[in-house]
Order: structure tokens, then C-alpha cells, then sequence
């Protein structure tokens, strides 16, 4: 019985059905069944399958959005009802936001959320977030990582100026810096002095596992 909802919840996600992954989650604890084992066994490999289906070309933005959206609502029943002893190993803890003057969302949530699924420690600020709100956040997370979006090419300019704040604060060394959004380009992440960029969601979650360990 558990594999066979593991599956449907891991088709809910490749479907993108919100409402289907809701049910069975709220199924799934009635049940009895492990909240864990149904994020891992059932949530995870629904997305990394939309991901493959992405990488494939198969899927497009749409599909990946909508099945990142389920799993988020599954995501948002199933992790409270987990018991504090089986806390997901945590992979890193990644602050990301998008930079100040900039309220694109979509795609900075978008990443936050692959990362989450596929088990970082995720804080999102937001959006039209300052080089300082992005400093207090990292400091609070004690995070690792720090992630910045920027959608328009007059917002890209807080990229290169949060790494300055982040060096004048003294948290340039002890945390890696992953920029992406639509304007951003590989070139412009170099000559900024981030650590990584990343095109979209799938390729920030394998930066973010290099980021952590270069090995990988
Ligand atoms: Co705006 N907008 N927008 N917009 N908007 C763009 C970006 C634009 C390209 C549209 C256009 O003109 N063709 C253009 C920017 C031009 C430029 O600067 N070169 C533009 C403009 C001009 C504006 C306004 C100035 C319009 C106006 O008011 N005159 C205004 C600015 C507001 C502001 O931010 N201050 C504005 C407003 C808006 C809305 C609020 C209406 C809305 C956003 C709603 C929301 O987010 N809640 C909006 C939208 C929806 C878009 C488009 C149509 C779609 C953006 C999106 O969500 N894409 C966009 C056109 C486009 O991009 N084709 C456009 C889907 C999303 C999944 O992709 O965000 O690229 P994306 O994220 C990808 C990757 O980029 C990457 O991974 C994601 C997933 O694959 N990625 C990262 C993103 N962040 C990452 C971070 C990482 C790694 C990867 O590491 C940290």
C-alpha cells in the first residue's frame, strides 16, 4: 500500500496536479504513513522525474512550475507532522531572494523550492530584498549559500553590490555566492566574482551540490 501512494504522490508532482497531491498527502497521514518516507519516496522522485522531463526537453516551464507548486502544497502538509528525530540530512542551508527594485518571484521561488526538494535548508526572503536584509538572513541562517535573482538588466547591478557588502561585512569567505535570473549570463556572474550561476532551477540545484562539494 505505502509504494503504491509513494507512486501516486510522485505522479501528482509529474502532473502537476495540486489538488490530487494535497489529497493524498492528507490520505498518507490518516494512514499512518511515514511523512519522511512520503516526501522522499513519494514528493522527490516526482519532481526529479519533471526534472529529467525538462532536461529531456520534454517538459517545459509551465510543467515544471505547476509540478514544483505540488509538491510545495503536499511539502507544506507532510513537514510539519515530521517528528524532529527524523529531520532530513541537511545537504547546506541556502539563503535566496531577489535583489532590491526587482519583484519578480516565479523563478527565484522556483529554485528555492528544487532546492528544498532535493534536501537543502531553504530560506526565502522574498523579493526586492536589500544587500543588508540578504546579510541579516544569511547571518540568521548561518547559511552557506546565498542565492540572488535579478529579472531585469537594471536590478543585475545588486548582484555585484550585495558581494560587496558582502566582503565589507566579513562573510565573503564563508559563504558561496550562486547568481541567476533571465539577464544574467555566466560571463556577467565572473566578472561580478560569484561563485556560480546557474540558468534555471534543475542546473542551480547541481551548482548548489558543487557549491557545497566541489567533488560532486
Ligand atoms: Co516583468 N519583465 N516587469 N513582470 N516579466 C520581464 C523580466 C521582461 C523580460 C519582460 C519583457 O519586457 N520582455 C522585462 C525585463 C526587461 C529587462 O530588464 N531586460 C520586464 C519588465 C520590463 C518589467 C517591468 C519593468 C514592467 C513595467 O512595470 N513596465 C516590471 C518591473 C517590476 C519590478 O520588478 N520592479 C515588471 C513586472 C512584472 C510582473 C510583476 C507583472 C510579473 C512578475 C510577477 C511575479 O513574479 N510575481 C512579471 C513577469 C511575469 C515577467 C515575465 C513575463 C516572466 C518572468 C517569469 O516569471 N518567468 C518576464 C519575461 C520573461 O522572463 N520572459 C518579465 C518564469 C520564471 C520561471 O523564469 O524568472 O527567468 P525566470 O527564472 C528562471 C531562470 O531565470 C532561473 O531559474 C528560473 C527557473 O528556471 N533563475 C535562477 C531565476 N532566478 C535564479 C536564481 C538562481 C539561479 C537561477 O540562483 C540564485
Amino acid at each position: 500500500m505505502p509504494d503504491e501512494l509513494f507512486e501516486k504522490l510522485s505522479n501528482a508532482v509529474v502532473e502537476g496536479d495540486k489538488e490530487t497531491a494535497v489529497d493524498l498527502a492528507h490520505q498518507a497521514l490518516e494512514q499512518g504513513a511515514d511523512p519522511l518516507s512520503c516526501i522522499n519516496e513519494g514528493l522527490v522522485k516526482g519532481i526529479q522525474k519533471v526534472g529529467v522531463l525538462f532536461n529531456d526537453g520534454e517538459y517545459y516551464l509551465p510543467q515544471l512550475i505547476i509540478g514544483a507548486e505540488a509538491m510545495k502544497v503536499a511539502m507544506a502538509i507532510l513537514e510539519p507532522e515530521l517528528d524532529s528525530t527524523q529531520e532530513r540530512e541537511v545537504i547546506g542551508r541556502v539563503v535566496i531572494g531577489t535583489v532590491e527594485g526587482d519583484m519578480h518571484e516565479i523563478g527565484k521561488s522556483l529554485v528555492g523550492t528544487m532546492l528544498a526538494a532535493n534536501g537543502f535548508e531553504v530560506t526565502d526572503i522574498g523579493v526586492n530584498k536589500s544587500s543588508e536584509e540578504f546579510i541579516a538572513a544569511i547571518k540568521d541562517a548561518d547559511a552557506d549559500i546565498v542565492g540572488a535573482s535579478a529579472l531585469l538588466t537594471t536590478t543585475m547591478l545588486y548582484q555585484k553590490m550585495l558581494i560587496e557588502a558582502l566582503e565589507q561585512a566579513g562573510l565573503r569567505e564563508r559563504v558561496k555566492v550562486m547568481v541567476g535570473g533571465a539577464p544574467v549570463t555566466e560571463r556577467y556572474a565572473n566578472e561580478i566574482g560569484a561563485d556560480g550561476y546557474a540558468e534555471d532551477a534543475i542546473s542551480a540545484v547541481d551548482l548548489a551540490f558543487r557549491l557545497i562539494d566541489p567533488s560532486t
